[in-house]
């Protein structure tokens, strides 16, 4: 026999349960970051007061009334002792929303506070919203830049969309105020837009991604970097092009940020994503470069390849195949916590330290382009090992 005390008992337990799970490092290992072995955000860490009406008058059969489908791409910030996610939360009517999750762990317990965020409602055809990078900038507010998404009323495609960055800000991720979205005037579409911490020649610095499309970047050349005067009126004229795409590397399809970038001694240190093509579809990785502190459009160092690719469970999902980012917390004592999802399904955490990721960027080399010079850049550290090696009692 059913009966909606039990059904909700059990249910609650199990979500205590999985809040309450303790994390831990797994065994895999580069020597670069450490892949903790569950994820800290996924479908089930929605609370039951969001899905679920737990009154049995009107949900006798205690049934899931608005499910949540997916948990993943999540903005990150320390605030106080806090580590604070703003994930994007998707529903299983395919809308995303933002929520805030948060823990005194970077690795494991993030709860969802009560309320999801509601957005102050700017646009009325502004149809879905994803993906934020929370910028605590030094202008005192945190920013969120984001990408809000609509119908393309030019074309008759029902799939035809327009992706544009919104903007918004609060300083405790509970109240936000709406600034208009951003106008780039050389892109008609902008997506994986991400804002500096700092003022750069005294304005708002920008990293943008141009494309003509909303799938395709067609002649966007990689990520942008763009210059604006008002953040309340938020418009950028030229993007210069940042880390390009290139033809047979991770980025030939796309790139874009993905965290905020950390400010380190040696350079502006960049986790973003890179996009090529594949029989099965995109697939989406990871990866790193620096640009220079007195001019964070130019890039000083690009090692080669991703830094994280769906490995495992990480690579099935609704969207195979993807490792993302646009969320990094970097700690007092130089820890990194990077929070990446997979598959567009949920939100895992990397850590490392800050370091480590500046010799990555600086000491492991560039990608040479062909694969006759990856052969020898190979050869070449086989045979500094093998020298190495000799010289050893
Ligand atoms: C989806 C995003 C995706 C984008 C481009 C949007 O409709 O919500 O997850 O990145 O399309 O494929
Ligand atoms: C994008 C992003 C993400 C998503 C990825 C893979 O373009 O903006 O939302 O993780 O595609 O679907």
């Amino acid at each position: 026999m059913f009966s909606f005390e039990t059904a909700l008992r059990r249910e609650t337990a199990r979500y205590e349960a999985l809040i309450a799970r303790p994390n831990r490092p797994s065994d895999f290992y580069n020597g670069i970051f450490t892949r903790w072995e569950h994820p800290v955000l996924t479908r089930d860490h929605a609370p039951l007061i969001w899905r679920y009406d737990l009154d049995p008058e009107t949900d006798p059969f205690f049934m899931e009334r608005l499910g949540v489908n997916a948990v993943f791409n999540a903005g990150a910030i320390k605030l106080g002792d806090r580590y604070c996610l703003v994930a994007r939360v998707e529903g299983n009517d395919r809308k995303s929303f933002f929520a805030v999750a948060e823990s005194e762990s970077p690795t494991e317990g993030f709860r969802f506070r009560d309320y999801p965020i509601l957005l102050p409602d700017t646009c009325r055809s502004e149809t879905n919203v994803y993906d934020m990078r929370l910028t605590q900038h030094e202008d005192g507010w945190i920013y969120g830049v984001f990408c809000s998404e609509r119908k393309d009323p030019s074309d008759p495609d029902l799939s035809a969309a327009v992706a544009a960055a919104g903007i918004v800000r609060t300083k405790d991720l509970e109240t936000w105020e709406r600034l208009p979205d951003l106008v780039t005037q050389e892109s008609p579409q902008q997506r994986n837009v991400c804002l500096l911490p700092e003022l750069v020649e005294g304005k708002y610095a920008f990293f943008t991604r141009p494309m003509d499309g909303f799938i395709d970047t067609g002649s966007g050349g990689g990520i942008g970097f763009g210059l604006c005067e008002d953040i309340t009126h938020p418009v950028i004229g030229h993007e210069r092009i940042t880390s390009p795409r290139r033809y047979h590397t991770i980025t030939e399809v796309k790139n874009g940020a993905g965290a905020v970038p950390i400010k380190t001694g040696a350079g502006w240190l960049h986790i973003a994503h890179g996009v090529r093509n594949t029989a099965a579809g995109l697939r989406y990785v990871v990866y790193v470069f620096m640009t220079a502190l007195e001019d964070p459009a130019r890039v000083i160092a690009e090692p080669s390849g991703f830094l994280i690719a769906p490995r495992g469970d990480e690579r099935v999902g609704d969207v195979s195949n993807v490792a993302f980012t646009n969320g990094a917390i970097v700690d007092d004592d130089g820890s990194v916590y990077i929070y990446y999802a997979s598959a567009d399904t949920r939100l895992h955490v990397a850590s490392t330290t800050l370091d480590r990721l500046v010799d990555f960027a600086l000491h492991t080399p560039a990608d040479p382009l062909r694969s006759v010079d990856c052969v020898k850049q190979r050869r070449a550290l086989v045979e500094k090992n093998l020298a190495y090696l000799q010289r050893q009692p």
